[in-house]
């Protein structure tokens, strides 16, 4: 891989050869021949722009590959972006959309030895700037022109991410040598209707030769079989299976998944080609039927009411060669431990990858896919126009089989854009999209995967004549909460399905100091302003903390408050939301994950350390929720149970001092049916304090369930008693078990064993603790840390070692 002659480009990358890692990037590359330092790290992002501006060019040499073969087609599983093939020579082909494969006929260009095969990249910057001029501008979030190319747009920069516009062969690149035919297409579509599973398969062949041919298919013990005569190319079977084991989302049932073989046969009956995917018998039904609030977004599968607990994913770093099976697993581990059920992939992002959902179909964890499109109006003019449906095709089949996946999504905010953002004025009636969302976009669904839900946008109404971000009609994203309003207003939502809403926090300290060297660190020091992408975004951490907590004193206090009003704040969100579970169906949190290290929205950091918020999604999104939440003038304790089996309890609610005086107890019998949840109102003797700057409610239910807090005045009014415990450490396999145990009250006990180690992790956080209560915290890293280090400032932190401090 090199630059190509004649630019501008460092001295020490002019002329260089440099090795190319296939599938990869030119920047990944780079690094590895130590030409560039790391992206990742302070500000070296500035420095690197020139990458995204320069054209790359690849080459190889190889032989023809052995065997007899009528066909020999070069394969290109995914180029980025603009690139232009040439084999010995000779100009196979130019692609402009780093979302499409690509297959060429190569048989009559190959030579027996020492094949040239060229593939140069030009500037993803030069093309979409070029674009964008012959088509005129369009309004979008970013000063960037990533809506004039078919490429990950978050490759620009994003409000989370860096700008790093790649370029190079991104997916495999093969030969693949075949004779007679092969299946080009092969689409199942899958249903169940009762006891009866369905899978009637879709099957196009390409020949190279004009005699009968069998196509043959099986799934659990049914088989089908079809005769292609001479000159036909497409088949369809139909596979019927009496009561299939079904597929079950996470928290319902096992995701049971069935082996489904297709298989194309010469008439001598000689094998030619095959096809395995692991399916699911699931039913999906979206419900949207107008009622007496509006219109609702709910969820069943297999008929099962689903209240979705999700979350939006973004890639999970920059460079998508580097986001490997293994570390996809894990962070579906850490989704999973957090209960989430849902995973949204965001459409400034890609097509997500066969690992992606082959792991999502495994675990059930449900998948929403947007099309992608985002923050921008979008041209609909050729190339686009064509570019845009075989994309959308060929995605669209390549995806079809996954049982996880459950929704296709339009686009992220787009027709939002269009009302809400002042774009109609300067796109003064040129294309901005919406051909796409509601035309071309549906039809293909409708054609090629018509047992799945689509809908136009995230977020979106239903219906053009009602506003595309109403949250009484269809999915709505919450942003006024972190851009202007405190982070109560969520509790003057009455949603349907909340599709995007998000609260910022700073990674973990490791994360930080493995990015930046500043010094001293701060939250404005120059490394964190350059990983702090946000509008405005240091001053809204701030001015999110005003109504809440007392103000930051140090960095110290500044990472702890910031991260832990992040936590609260989305905990906030999501109790209320499940408390209205029935006429709300479905809550998505912005953000799981990151792509480099970063402030950002994210419950996992860029290097993969869990935030507070990450510990605070696992207990407000468990199956059973228990939740204090303001109901007229007084309180009421909610029950929510998303299981499938009643829940009954006895709930015991207290009204205590902040030094744990009882003042009013009374138990509550609780009966909650399965997916639903109970509201019962609160006796004013817990519901009202004598004296709100001294008193909280607690209720537990004494079952697996965590207790329902709450606080009758903000931490910043409360007269928090100074923080007072005993703590212990142990040696335990793997790591050591810290004992707290509280001689005061300790509010939301949190430890950053990564302070001491970056290799350190904790199995909880946030643990609220009573006088003379204890918890025991696991932690785990490569050696044993200090004792106590590991239980004092800044590693042992709660809300009341800020007693004393003013007030902002
Ligand atoms: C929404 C998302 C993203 C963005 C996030 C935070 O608009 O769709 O585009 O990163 O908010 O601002």
């Amino acid at each position: 891989m090199r630059a190509v002659p004649d630019q501008q480009v460092p001295p020490e990358v002019d002329g260089a050869t440099v090795p190319a890692t296939v599938p990869g990037c030119v920047h990944t590359d780079l690094l590895a021949a130590g030409l560039i330092p790391d992206p990742y790290l302070d500000d070296n992002e500035t420095a690197l722009a020139w990458i995204g501006r320069t054209d790359w060019a690849y080459e190889t040499t190889f032989d023809r590959p052995a065997g007899e073969h009528t066909r020999l087609d070069l394969v290109c599983a995914g180029l980025d972006t603009v690139a232009t093939i040439t084999l010995n020579g000779v100009e196979v082909a130019r692609t402009e959309n780093m979302h499409r494969g690509y297959r060429f006929d190569v048989t009559a260009l190959l030579r027996a030895e020492d094949n040239n095969l060229a593939v140069r990249f030009d500037s993803a910057y030069r093309y979409a700037e070029a674009q964008r001029d012959r088509l005129g501008d369009r309004p979008n979030a970013y000063p960037e022109p990533f809506q004039f190319i078919r490429k990950m747009a978050c490759n620009f920069g994003w409000d989370w991410g860096p700008t790093l516009v790649t370029a190079g062969i991104w997916q495999e690149i093969a030969l693949h040598g075949w004779s007679v035919a092969r299946l080009a297409v092969v689409r199942p579509a899958v249903t169940v209707d009762g006891d009866t599973g369905r899978v009637q398969v879709h099957v196009d062949v390409e020949r190279a030769a004009d005699r009968p041919l069998t196509v043959r298919a099986q799934v659990a013990g049914e088989h089908a079989e079809v005769t292609l005569p001479a000159r036909r190319s497409s088949a369809l079977l139909t596979l019927t299976v009496h009561r299939p084991e079904l597929w079950w989302p996470r928290g319902h049932g096992a995701p049971h998944r069935h082996e489904l073989t297709v298989t194309l046969h010469d008439s001598d009956g000689g094998t030619l080609d095959e096809w395995h995917r692991r399916i699911g018998f699931r039913s999906v039904r979206l419900d949207t039927t107008p009622d007496e609030h509006g219109a609702p977004f709910a969820w069943y599968v297999n008929e099962v009411p689903v209240f979705v607990r999700g979350v939006n994913w973004i890639p999970d770093d920059v460079f998508p060669n580097r986001v490997t099976r293994q570390r996809l697993a894990h962070r579906f581990d850490q989704a999973e431990a957090a209960n989430i059920n849902l995973l949204r992939v965001w459409g400034g992002g890609r097509y997500e990858s066969a690992d992606f959902y082959d792991l999502a179909d495994e675990r059930g964890l449900l998948v929403q896919q947007d099309f992608l499109f985002a923050c921008a109006a979008y041209p609909e003019e050729e190339p686009f126009a064509t570019e845009v449906a075989a994309e959308a095709s060929e995605q669209v089949i390549r995806l079809a089989p996954h049982p996880s996946l459950v929704l296709w999504t339009g686009n992220n905010e787009n027709i939002w854009g269009w009302h809400d953002w002042d774009w109609q004025a300067p796109l003064a009636g040129r294309s901005w999209g919406r051909g796409y969302y509601l035309e071309l976009l549906p039809r293909i669904i409708a054609t090629l995967d018509p047992t799945r839900p689509y809908w136009p946008g995230s977020p979106w109404s239903g219906r053009e004549e009602i506003h595309p971000n109403h949250p009484a009609y269809g999915t709505t994203h919450i942003w006024d909460v972190w851009n202007t309003d405190d982070y109560v207003t969520y509790r003057e939502y009455l949603p349907r399905f909340v599709a995007e809403f998000g609260y910022q926090g700073p990674p973990a300290y490791a994360t930080l100091r493995r990015a930046l060297s500043d010094e001293p660190l701060t939250h404005d020091s120059p490394g964190m302003a350059h990983h702090q992408k946000a509008a405005d975004g240091d001053r809204k951490l701030r001015r999110g903390l005003e109504a809440h907590l007392p103000e930051p004193r140090d960095f110290d206090d500044w990472h702890w408050l910031t991260q832990l009003n992040q936590a609260r704040a989305i905990a906030l969100g999501v109790e209320h939301f499940r408390s209205h579970r029935g006429r709300c169906m479905g809550a998505i949190v912005w953000q799981l994950n990151d792509c480099w290290p970063v402030t950002s929205w994210s419950a996992v950091d860029g290097d993969g350390r869990r935030k507070p918020l990450w510990y605070a999604l696992r207990r407000v999104y468990a199956d059973r929720l228990l939740t204090v939440q303001p109901r007229g003038s007084g309180l009421a304790l909610v029950a929510v149970n998303d299981s499938g089996q009643p829940w009954r309890a006895s709930a015991i609610a207290s009204r205590l001092t902040l030094t744990g005086e009882p003042k009013a107890k009374s138990t509550l019998e609780l009966e909650v049916p399965a997916y639903s949840a109970v509201t019962v109102a609160l006796p004013d003797e817990l519901a009202q304090p004598d004296d709100a700057r001294n008193e909280l409610l607690v209720a537990e239910t004494g079952d697996r369930t965590d207790r329902a807090w709450w606080f009758f005045a903000e931490d910043r009014d409360l007269t928090w008693p100074a923080a007072a415990f005993d703590a212990t450490v142990e040696p335990t396999e793997g790591g050591q078990r810290v004992r707290v145990t509280a001689r005061t009250i300790l509010r939301d006990v949190t430890l950053y064993p990564d302070r001491l180690d970056p290799s350190a992790e904790v199995d909880a956080a946030l643990v609220t603790l009573l006088p003379g209560e204890s918890a025991t915290f696991t932690v785990r890293a490569d050696a044993p840390l200090d004792a106590a280090a590991l239980t004092s400032r800044p590693v042992l932190r709660c809300v009341n070692d800020l007693q004393g401090r003013a007030p902002f």
